[in-house]
């Protein structure tokens, strides 16, 4: 019997990640839509699968894997593609790395989870109108490096759309739901990458299971 990949979690930034990932590789899964703070992530079920109990997750086989972007890797390395770019020379490797590395560390961890801790869900970590503006500087100042870059790149590795991509994709819209406005380059990159089949299927996943 064919064995599913089964993908954990729906409705946030970091959970459209493995789901358009999935969708850009065509590969069959199963989505099991939990969302967060609802008390799904807390079952004895899903804390077998991610004793974090936080989404995504993915189980496939022998395999629990959390982190979105340790989920994205391990699809992007285990199922071929014909509609991204996935690097095979170690040069190019090293720089998706520090691009994913840079998106997750400085657009999303330090700054748009910060602004949510501290404004969507003050109830659970405090009040902090300090704290939220500045990371709203803070993020401003890290997109200037997305921005001169996209000056003269249609994708982060010049190569082709991949996984930066997605990471990148995530954050904007995040950033724009935040209402941060995005400068020129960056927005007419955001307009372009929202016309990916795969997004606009992803999307429509994530954001209505
Ligand atoms: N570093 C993790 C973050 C995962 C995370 O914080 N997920 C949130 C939703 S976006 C969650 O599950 N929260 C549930 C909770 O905190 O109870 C990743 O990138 O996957």
């Amino acid at each position: 019997m064919e064995e599913f990949i089964k993908l954990w979690g729906s409705g946030t930034a970091r959970t459209l990640r493995p789901i358009w990932m999935a969708e850009e590789l065509e590969i069959r899964y199963e989505l099991m839509p939990i969302g967060p703070r609802t008390g799904e992530t807390q079952t004895e079920e899903f804390t077998q699968i991610n004793p974090k109990q936080k989404i995504p997750a993915l189980q496939y086989k022998d395999l629990n894997l959390s982190e979105s972007l340790a989920i994205c890797r391990y699809l992007q390395k285990n199922f071929s593609s014909k509609n991204i770019f996935i690097p095979i020379d170690d040069l190019e490797i090293a720089k998706e790395d520090e691009w994913c590395n840079f998106i997750y560390g400085e657009l999303d961890e330090t700054s748009l989870y910060v602004m949510r801790r501290h404004y969507d869900l003050k109830d659970i970590y405090g009040e902090s109108p300090v704290v939220v503006e500045a990371c709203r500087k803070y993020f401003m100042r890290q997109l200037n490096i997305v921005e001169n870059h996209l000056k003269s790149n249609q994708s982060i590795l010049r190569s082709g759309f991949g996984l930066a991509d997605i990471f990148l994709m995530t954050c904007l819209d995040w950033a724009v739901f935040y209402e941060f406005s995005l400068p020129k380059n960056t927005a007419q990159y955001r307009d372009r990458i929202a016309t990916r089949p795969a997004y606009e299927k992803a999307m429509k996943i994530n954001y209505s299971s």
